[in-house]
């Protein structure tokens, strides 16, 4: 990765595939090491010793005759609470299928929501005040995606359709953080082995930012959260952000980011495996290694389109895809998206995953991971009756990857004049975020992340991992409640992946490349630490992009929500994981105990 913006330009690409194979050999242990490897290095022009198929070539998908840019950005509806339980807001939140109408030329796409919605609608709730939800699955029997029953969890053992929330970056115990063996179905008639309540409680001791809602089902969250069942975002606000004047109500606006494959009917397309032939038994017949699809919706609308005044508007921008990566930048564009080869405002990145940053961030490129948030200023004023759009150029896989790569996201419309004077601010101070040092560490764990592939010519993804453990194996991270960790993440495959700890806001130390090739024998550096990008540290994290050869260092306090009663050696279970969701279902997740 480059300091500056984190990008990872400047890698050889054909280095990043060694470092992937690499890890499958030293890490997972497959065998076939050398014949994989001359495969890498292919004579220039011998298309059939390029690297692998990450995901089957997808045809007459509806992207190509849709009009970009002729839809308006919807705006999610705020939750009302239902009643009251006790002193404390209950929201029922019924999950169902509906259907609706995603781009003005494609027919109803069918869906799963919350509440009939997609994406689901927004919580807002307020520092100090918990509340309670009890979410409901009132889902058909049958999935409408393709299952792969060889895939953990998802053995035909279990019922079809099964849901579980987790409210991403909320810290709460563990019977309401939405266990991915805690399922439902429909009416609660089954549930998962970790299942002990419908009515989740989400404590009030966190600062404002932005959290979202996602299925965390064992086995089938990405199909749960492809179909529908994700990017709800939930707000926390407090007396301290309210005091600071930054853009608010109608200038205050989500940008729920997701990639998706549609039919020509308008039915949401997600693909199965293509192994190529392979003997290898272990490759998934039906789960593919990422979804990439080849539209991009916003707020449930694909590519579109926002008139704004030219005044300061904040945004709160969620990744909210399966798998893909997003570099952004606004560049100036006609009105259907041509660029004009002129780069548009600037972000001024005001908070992160966990809360607000110290002080403005100014950018003029924002990379986004699965399930990260970026809380953005952008301030429109002196650009009146221009159009820009949100250009991504991320490959996919990211960094290096070469499947399809949509690069329009949406477009954003100045219009002539502001209806009344601004009187937001952008304050220079915004928050006190002290950084956490390594003096009161008294753990470092290293997660070493791998991945399994079939060997040459196939290569297909079998599974990827960390710490060569699976979800079923037993538990191993075990840090003392109240107690500060370091961990390393160590990644030994050509991929990026974001990896995503329950329960904690952490921090981010640094990064450092080193030799895959050597590990796990040596871990030998080749180059110094670097600290993380601008908008990365001091920031409160719950999602950290790990680039491929790098170690990355996070550091962590993990306390349990204020006033939990715990006995010595109680154990409080949580997860972590990578969430790109095709890996994170497939291995690249593990369960971890906080300890009292
Ligand atoms: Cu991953």
């Amino acid at each position: 990765m480059s300091g500056e913006n984190g990008n990872g330009k400047g890698h050889d690409a054909k280095r990043r595939r060694l470092l992937k194979i690499g890890g499958a050999i030293g890490v997972g242990g497959a065998a076939g090491g050398t014949v994989v490897l001359t495969t890498l290095f292919p004579t220039k022009g011998h298309a059939a010793a390029k690297h692998h198929r990450r995901l089957p070539p997808q045809h007459g998908t509806a992207a190509g005759w849709l009009r970009k840019f002729v839809d308006e950005l919807p705006i999610t509806a705020t939750l009302r609470p239902s009643a009251m339980l006790g002193s404390v807001p209950f929201y029922d939140i019924d999950m169902v299928r509906f259907q609706k109408k995603l781009h003005r030329d494609l027919p109803p796409t069918t869906l799963w929501g919350y509440n009939g919605m997609y994406p689901g609608p927004t919580f807002e709730v307020r520092r100090g005040h918990p509340i309670a939800v009890r979410w409901k699955n009132n889902l058909p029997d049958q999935h409408f995606l393709p299952i792969d029953t060889t895939i953990h969890g998802a053995e035909p053992k279990f019922p079809s359709v099964r849901t579980v929330v987790h409210l991403h970056g909320q810290k709460t115990l563990p019977d309401s953080d939405g266990y991915p063996e805690a399922w439902f179905t429909n009416g609660f008639k089954q549930t998962g082995p970790f299942f002990t309540t419908r009515i989740y409680r989400y404590p009030k001791d966190q600062q404002a930012t932005t959290l979202w809602y996602h299925d965390h089902a064992l086995g089938i969250t990405r199909l749960n959260v492809y179909a529908g069942l994700g990017g709800g975002l939930y707000l926390i606000r407090d007396d301290h952000e309210d005091s600071l004047g930054l853009p608010s109500g109608e200038h205050e606006i989500p940008l729920v980011i997701q990639d998706r494959f549609f039919n020509s009917d308008g039915s949401l397309l997600y693909p199965v495996e293509d192994n190529g032939g392979d003997p290898d038994t272990r490759v998934p017949p039906v789960w593919i290694p990422e979804f990439f699809g080849d539209t991009v919706l916003v707020n449930g609308k694909v590519w579109p389109f926002l008139e704004v005044e030219p005044r300061k508007y904040r945004f709160r921008i969620l990744n909210a895809s399966n798998a893909r990566v997003y570099h952004m930048t606004l560049q100036e564009s006609s009105v259907t998206g041509q660029r004009l080869g002129r780069p548009g405002p600037v972000f001024q990145q005001i908070g992160s995953d966990g809360g607000l940053l110290p002080s403005p961030v100014t950018r003029t490129d924002l990379l986004i991971a699965p399930a990260e948030r970026l809380d953005v200023v952008i301030d429109f004023s002196g650009w009146k009756g221009k159009t820009f759009v949100l250009n991504n150029d991320a490959k996919a896989p990211y960094p290096d990857g070469d499947d399809i790569v949509p690069t329009d996201i949406m477009l954003f419309k100045v219009e002539g004049r502001v209806k009344e004077p601004d009187r937001s601010r952008l304050p220079a101070v915004l928050n006190t975020v002290p950084p956490l040092a390594l003096g009161p560490v008294v753990k470092v764990r290293d997660l070493v992340l791998s991945e399994l592939d079939s060997a040459a010519p196939f290569e297909n993804p079998i599974m990827a991992m960390i710490n060569d453990a699976h979800w079923d194996d037993p538990v191993t991270e075990t840090p003392k409640a109240g107690s500060t960790e370091l961990w390393r993440i160590i990644n030994t495959t050509g991929d990026a992946h974001p990896i995503h700890v329950h329960l904690v806001q952490f921090q981010i130390l640094d990064r450092r490349p080193f030799n895959p090739d050597l590990y796990p024998d040596q871990l030998v550096y080749t180059g110094p630490a670097e600290p993380p990008a601008n908008n990365e540290r001091p920031a409160w994290k719950d999602t950290v992009i790990s680039f491929p050869g790098t170690v990355t260092r996070i550091i962590a306090k993990f306390d349990l929500p204020t006033g939990t009663p715990m006995l010595p050696g109680q154990r409080f279970r949580y997860v972590f994981h990578c969430h790109i969701l095709e890996h994170e279902e497939n291995e690249m997740m593990r369960p971890y105990d906080v300890v009292g």
